[in-house]
């Protein structure tokens, strides 16, 4: 099964004290608001409505943690350059964010998410410059990439790339959708890796357990699902009924 699948909320977090303290590994998602964030969770553990999509950008103010494995969290925090006072900005980012990020011992690293078609903002560049220092990775998820033609994405792919060299050497991005789940398989492989977990082929109960029908999604290809995920089962001869191909 796809591998953050199992994810569910687990809490929201306003004060550093309250931080998760069974946390063994931990990805925390930043970006713009209204970038694809709470929909780039979504795609990625497989949910329509996990992380609260919204219309209204910038409703989402503290850290809210989604459990994915024991010990393992994905951190959606607030989105930024959402039109606030900027005393409030400045609390935030000095109270909660710049000490998690900077501090937090369970953070392996960070997925930055930008709208394709208005990739590296000011507060982009600052985010990428600022959490190098941590030493920790970052991966660029260029998001709504349907809404460009592959020209456009091949190109945006590569000016962004060259921005991101000039500023961090921990860095590496690529496409993404949410609507299509163009680079949803990708992106978690490498997220996968960054928290140990370990993607595991499909695999039927054993036979004991198994009742007449194995449940499996509707619909694969709209979950993001690819036929790779569907080998590897048992020893031959013993599933009566592999999953069936493509
Ligand atoms: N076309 C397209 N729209 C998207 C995609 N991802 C998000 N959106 C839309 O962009 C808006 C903001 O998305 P959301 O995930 O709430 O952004 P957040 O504020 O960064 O969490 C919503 O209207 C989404 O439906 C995508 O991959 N493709
Ligand atoms: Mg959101």
């Amino acid at each position: 099964m796809p591998l953050f699948q199992k994810a569910v909320f687990h809490t929201t977090v306003a004060n550093l004290p309250d931080l998760p303290a069974d946390a063994q590994r931990e990805i925390a998602f930043a970006g713009r608001s209204n970038a694809g964030k709470s929909s780039a969770i979504n795609s990625l553990a497989n949910h329509n409505r996990l992380a609260y999509v919204s219309k209204t950008p910038g409703r989402t103010q503290h850290l809210n943690y989604f459990v994915l494995d024991p010990g393992k969290y994905f951190v959606d925090l607030p989105g930024y350059g959402y039109a606030k006072a900027p005393e409030d900005i400045r609390a935030q980012w000095e109270g909660l964010l710049a000490p998690y990020l900077r501090f937090r011992l369970p953070l392996v690293g960070l997925v930055l998410i930008m709208d394709s078609r208005h990739p590296m903002t000011d507060l982009d560049r600052q985010m990428i410059a600022w959490f190098s220092q941590t030493g920790k990775p970052i991966h660029v998820l260029l998001s709504k990439a349907d809404k460009l033609n592959r020209l456009e994405q091949a190109q945006t792919l590569r000016d962004v790339q060259a921005e991101l060299e000039k500023i961090s050497d921990n860095a590496s991005l690529q496409l993404f959708s949410s609507l299509s789940k163009l680079g949803v398989a990708e992106a978690e492989t490498l997220l996968g890796d960054w928290l140990g977990m370990e993607s595991k082929p499909y695999s039927l109960p054993p036979v004991g357990l198994r009742g007449e029908k194995v449940a499996r999604p509707k619909n694969r290809k709209a979950m993001g699902w690819s036929a790779r995920k569907s080998g590897g089962v048992g020893k031959p001869g013993q599933n009566k009924k592999p999953p069936a191909k493509g």
